[in-house]
């Protein structure tokens, strides 16, 4: 029996869980929904939703990938026979988020390389649009690939399959120690400049000022919670998948504590740098942080780029800040990655290298739907449900069959016994209580509100396709996998005396 890999050193499983938390929800992501769900409104439900729930699970995430020690579909299967279907749902989301999110990687790779000649001129909004995306009317043009894109996709997918085909030490857990100590230091450059740009405060302010009125709105909170869901990797695979490569004697309250708030303080930097950005721009023109801004995908690609060009070395900066983007893209989609390869591994006990080389080649054909002119509109639609539907949903199941229909006493002994510090009732009650009842009602609310309106004016067809129906089929396949044949590896106990080196 071969056995199972495991992080050398405890740095290196810390800096791979920050590495795979903070990525493009931090920098692209996050400043948008800030943008769009009432400026510091959003804050409210965003930190409610770090404490109660984000948290608290990634606590519970770490505890069953340890002590079951295995892939998601596998730790469930552990848990009881007949939830199975609950981990590949997870890694299934893995594999949708991962063919969108690499496109998005790309769009940052080569906005690195524009950055050198500010390739996005005067007017960055019909660069990136027009001449970058070439984006056609509706979802169902796809009208041919575009190059740029192409290549840089294919590029990084070569790229995740190098790491993945390395191994847990010698590709996840090195590609982290390299990149995630090199984008602290990008950040910090970045905000020692733009904080003192003149009318930084006034972006600032519209950042942290809240509107309460927005607080009222279930959007706004399906929002957050989705949003620290997918920022922090919880509710699908990734952090049960990392911490089942942790040695016994691995701390879990503690590093799933440090985790979620590094994550979350890099958002918050991350925000500052850009609505700085945008507070100083709004000075220059003479309008209103509101006005100068566009909400949805164009604010990193449309509306910093227009930014950038009014700072002083504007080269320099552009392309600190799309560097950035790709490295924090990278290293969480190598983590989304391993999050579903890992899934293959257990449960038909294939060879590592067969697995990650298979996805990378059924990853880079599915992308190349992104690639397309009407990538963008498909995108925005899988990423709506996959975020708002597919991952809320899970989280709630997960929450709810392990906190209601299985010992969760037991998990916390487990993590009480092996972490530095111990987590009291509070954890359960998060868990039992407060976050089922918040996102059942969010959920519930959410479902029916989607069923009212199409998402974002797009036609039915196109939610029905890329929305629901993606939904339903990760569902299917899900069932039709936990009753496929397994080779499951045996349970291997831990040593107690395995220490990382
Ligand atoms: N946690 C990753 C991100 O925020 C997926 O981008």
């Amino acid at each position: 029996m071969t056995k199972r890999e495991e992080w050398a050193t405890r740095i290196g499983f810390v800096l791979s869980a920050i590495g795979s938390a903070i990525g493009l929800g931090n920098i692209w992501r996050f400043p948008y929904m800030v943008y769009s769900n009432g400026g510091g409104a959003f804050l409210v439900p965003y930190f409610f939703a770090l404490l109660t729930a984000g948290i608290p699970i990634m606590i519970l995430e770490f505890a069953i990938g340890h002590k079951y020690r295995g892939s998601a579909p596998l730790t469930f299967f552990r848990i009881c026979k007949k939830w199975e279907w609950l981990g590949w749902w997870q890694s299934l989301v893995c594999f949708v988020i991962a063919v969108y999110y690499i496109v998005v990687i790309s769009w940052a790779l080569n906005y690195t390389i524009f950055s050198f000649g500010l390739k996005w001129g005067d007017n960055p909004n019909d660069f990136f649009m027009k001449q970058f995306l070439n984006i056609s009317k509706s979802p169902w043009e796809f009208g041919g690939l575009q190059l740029n894109i192409l290549l840089g996709t294919l590029v990084l997918w070569f790229f995740v399959w190098l790491v993945l085909f390395s191994g847990v030490r010698k590709g996840i857990e090195i590609a982290n120690k390299l990149f995630m100590p090199l984008l602290f230091v990008m950040i910090l450059i970045m905000l020692g400049r733009s904080v003192v740009l003149e009318g930084a405060s006034s972006g600032l302010n519209w950042l942290f000022k809240p509107n309460f009125k927005a607080i009222t709105n279930y959007k706004v909170w399906a929002a957050a919670y989705g949003q620290i869901f997918f920022s922090l990797s919880i509710c699908f695979a990734i952090m049960i998948t990392y911490a089942s490569y942790l040695p016994a004697k691995s701390d879990l309250a503690n590093n799933g504590t440090i985790t979620s708030f590094i994550n979350c303080g890099f958002s918050m930097l991350a925000g500052i740098v850009i609505f700085s950005i945008l507070g100083y721009m709004a000075n220059q023109q003479g309008v209103s942080v509101k006005e100068v801004a566009s909400s949805g995908v164009g604010l990193a690609f449309i509306t910093l780029p227009k930014a950038i060009n009014l700072l002083p070395f504007p080269k320099f900066f552009g392309f600190l800040f799309f560097l950035s983007l790709v490295f924090a893209g990278f290293t969480s989609m190598i983590s989304i990655s391993e999050g579903c390869c890992s899934a293959f591994i257990d449960k038909f006990g294939w060879d590592r290298r067969r697995v990650v080389t298979i996805f990378s080649l059924i990853g880079a054909l599915v992308s190349l739907i992104f690639v397309t002119r009407s990538g963008l509109y498909i995108l925005d639609i899988v990423d709506h449900f996959v975020n708002n539907f597919g991952i809320i949903f899970v989280g709630l199941l997960e929450v709810i069959l392990i906190s209601w229909f299985f010992d969760l006493e037991s998990i916390r002994a487990h993590v009480n016994e092996v972490s530095d510090f111990r987590i009291g009732r509070w954890w359960n009650v998060c868990l039992k209580v407060i976050t089922p009842v918040v996102l059942g009602y969010m959920g519930v609310a959410n479902f029916i509100g989607e069923l009212k309106k199409y998402y974002g004016g797009y036609d039915f067809k196109s939610v029905f396709i890329f929305g629901w129906f993606v939904l339903v089929l990760i569902i299917v396949i899900s069932f039709l996998l936990q009753h496929s044949k397994s080779r499951w590896p045996k349970l291997q106990l831990l040593n107690p005396q395995t220490r990382y080196k």
